[in-house]
């Protein structure tokens, strides 16, 4: 059976999606698109050269023909879209962050909770990354003795001038507050900001770069680093020191150059290159689950509460620069396994 998809916003990630879903993956046809700006997902469907139909967002979900639908749209849209996706019936797939208000995600886990199935899967791509997952099994198995500290860094080339001090927590810093928590299998109990110098290439309004400390409940304390002025391109690292040793994410597979006396690699310039693989992964994974009329098992929506209630206390933190508390205002789900 080949899943029917419906894609609901084709901005950058949308597109990618879209293409992936027609000319890599198997199992999956876009059968239906909209956007808020209905010109630019006939654009989109038009660049692929696909059949899909398109029609505003409430036609679309009342296709019955439609299997499941691709959430891109931006990120305060996501929550309207998820919640009627649901009601409609429709497995769902939403970029992250699931939603960017806590109150949000939880009607979200409500809604879930009411069918009592899982039905949605959020885009924490990097948890279907190859170098993410080794380092998970190398701390899972032991073999270096507890974790005590985690190192975090996430470059972006540039952003533009709608990129504000508060998306670095919920559009960038969320991709590290989901993985963090899954590698090492414990929940975060306070977060704290610390703002650097800013670089001369942040717009007015942009605190660039920024600081997060992040103390879990065992007491492992994660730094991260949030620069999206960088420059020099799309720069992910991670490294775990635990008791005996420590354990860092690969470098991703790039040329190396020697030449003129030096010696370069290449690094990405974005996150469509760097993740491509777990974008593939991830989106194949939902496909056969979805085919199998399983529940999805990626990311589930939460996880996707979890990552965004430490990013809204991230943010209290970038405005008192003092130490916040993350505390969760509902219980996990019974139906939603019991793993970090
Ligand atoms: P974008 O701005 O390029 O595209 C957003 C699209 O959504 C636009 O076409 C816009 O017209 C449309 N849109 C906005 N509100 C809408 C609504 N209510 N209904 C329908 N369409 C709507 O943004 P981009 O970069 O594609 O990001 C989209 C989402 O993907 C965001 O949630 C972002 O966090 C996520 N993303 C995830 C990445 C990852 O690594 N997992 C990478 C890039 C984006
Ligand atoms: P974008 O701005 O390029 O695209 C967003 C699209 O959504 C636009 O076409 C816009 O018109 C449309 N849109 C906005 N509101 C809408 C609505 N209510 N209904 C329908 N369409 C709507 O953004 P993007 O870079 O593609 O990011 C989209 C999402 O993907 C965001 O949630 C972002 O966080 C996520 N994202 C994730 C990754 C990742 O690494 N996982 C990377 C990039 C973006
Ligand atoms: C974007 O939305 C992503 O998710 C990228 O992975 C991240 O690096 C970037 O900062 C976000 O804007």
């Amino acid at each position: 059976m080949t899943i029917r998809f419906g894609v609901i916003g084709t901005g950058a990630i949308g597109r990618e999606h879209m293409r992936r879903i027609t000319q890599k993956l198997l199992g999956g046809e876009i059968a239906a698109v909209t956007d808020i700006d209905l010109s630019a997902a006939r654009k989109a469907v038009e660049e692929l050269g696909i059949e899909a139909r398109i029609y505003p967002e409430e036609e679309l979900l009342a296709d019955r023909s439609i299997d499941a639908v691709i959430i891109t749209s931006w990120g305060p849209a996501h929550e309207a879209s998820v919640l009627a996706a649901i009601a409609a019936g429709k497995y769902v797939f939403v970029e992250k962050p699931l939603a960017t208000t806590i109150e949000g995600c939880e009607r979200i886990v409500q809604a879930e909770e009411k069918i009592g199935r899982r039905m949605v899967q959020v885009g924490y791509m990097r948890r279907y990354d190859r170098g993410y997952q080794a380092l998970k099994s190398v701390v899972a198995c032991g073999e270096l003795g507890s974790p005590l500290m985690v190192r975090c860094t996430h470059r972006n080339a540039a952003v533009d001038e709608r990129y504000t001090t508060e998306m670095a927590v919920l559009d960038t810093l969320v991709h590290e507050l989901d993985v963090t928590r899954w590698l090492v299998g414990d929940d975060y109990a306070e977060v704290q900001a610390v703002f650097p110098r800013r670089t001369k290439y942040a717009h007015e309004a942009l605190q660039d770069p920024q600081i997060f400390l992040l103390r879990t409940q065992t007491g492992i304390v994660i730094t991260a680093e949030v620069f999206v002025n960088c420059r020099y391109g799309y720069d992910i690292q991670c490294e775990i020191v635990c008791e005996e040793g420590t354990v860092s994410l690969p470098a991703e597979a790039s040329v190396e150059f020697k030449h003129d006396a030096l010696h370069k690699r290449a690094v990405p310039q974005d996150w469509k290159l760097r993740f491509a693989d777990a974008y593939d992964a991830e989106l194949q994974d939902f496909i056969n689950q979805v085919e199998r009329c399983n529940e999805p098992q990626g990311p589930s929506a939460w996880d996707g509460y979890l990552a965004t209630l430490a990013a809204e206390a991230c943010v209290r933190a970038q405005k008192s620069q003092g130490w916040e508390s993350v505390t969760p205002g509902i219980s996990q789900p019974k139906f939603i396994a019991g793993r970090v």
